[in-house]
């Protein structure tokens, strides 16, 4: 793990990251309850408050449309991803994307990954991990591991809870400061309580809340509170601000609780 105390996808050491990957990993579904959100350009508009310090998207998102937004918001290219219309046997998220790319030709200051620990193709991801990890280093950008313990290995165990399991979390979450995550993102586990539990492991490394689907204002900002006073750094959200047709008030009161 790096310091990277001048990214710009940190602001005092806390982050908002804009995660707009749904394309990829849900498809346009993700798009109906706000359909204005299917047009990348609206997102990235959104991306401009001043809560927001990165904004997560795959390469042709990059490609496409950052270039427009490169002075209003940090980029960070999503480098692995998998859809929903396939079954596989078991979880896995190839890369499309090399670290080389995205920060050379894309502009990202960071990079995002997603690691399904728990899966038979775990080696796999692993071993993909070591080289975005290792380049993303030479290049001097921070690495956000989506820490999604996920598969066979996990789901078979009888005491097994589901996403929001602690010490499934917690486990998923020290294997991102082990294997050189900058910030690990991770399910809600439900409680500040519970989040503390999972930060007893995490050491120096950042962490963040992953969103979930979309809730209520208030019952949002619980949860993002919870995690700021347990000692996490942000959160990483989607579907709660685009689903938004306005998100401006919930980011405005996100930027108050977390800088
Ligand atoms: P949300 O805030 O909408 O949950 O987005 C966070 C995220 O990690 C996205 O980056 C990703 O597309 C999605 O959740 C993956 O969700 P799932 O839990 O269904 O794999």
């Amino acid at each position: 793990m790096k310091e990277h105390s001048n990214s710009p996808i940190y602001r005092n050491g806390n982050m908002l990251i804009l995660a707009y990957d749904h394309g990829v990993e849900h498809g346009p579904a993700d798009f109906e309850p706000n359909p204005a959100s299917a047009d990348p350009e609206n997102v990235f508009e959104v991306a401009k408050h001043d809560a927001v310090t990165a904004v997560a998207v795959h390469k042709g998102l990059a490609e496409a449309y950052y270039p427009e937004y490169s002075d209003d918001v940090a980029l960070m290219v999503k480098v692995n991803g998998n859809s929903d219309l396939r079954r596989p046997d078991d979880y896995y998220s190839p890369k499309q994307c090399s670290v080389q790319y995205a920060v050379e030709e894309l502009g990202a200051s960071a990079i995002g990954y997603t690691m399904y620990a728990g899966s038979d193709y775990e080696d796999r991801m692993w071993q993909e991990f070591r080289e975005v990890q290792e380049e993303a280093r030479r290049y001097g950008v921070p690495v956000v591991m989506w820490a999604y313990p996920r598969g066979h290995g996990i789901e078979d165990n009888p005491d097994y809870n589901g996403d929001t399991d602690t010490d499934v979390i917690a486990y998923a979450a020290r294997l991102g400061l082990e294997l050189g995550a900058d910030v690990v993102k991770c399910k809600y586990p439900g409680s500040k309580e519970e989040t503390e539990k999972v930060l007893d492991v995490t050491g120096k490394m950042k962490f963040v809340m992953s969103g979930g689907s979309k809730r209520s204002d208030d019952e949002f900002i619980e949860d993002v509170r919870a995690t700021v006073e347990a000692g996490g750094n942000g959160l990483a959200v989607g579907r709660n601000i685009f689903q938004r047709e306005d998100p401006t008030e919930i980011l405005d009161r996100l930027e108050q609780l977390l800088y």
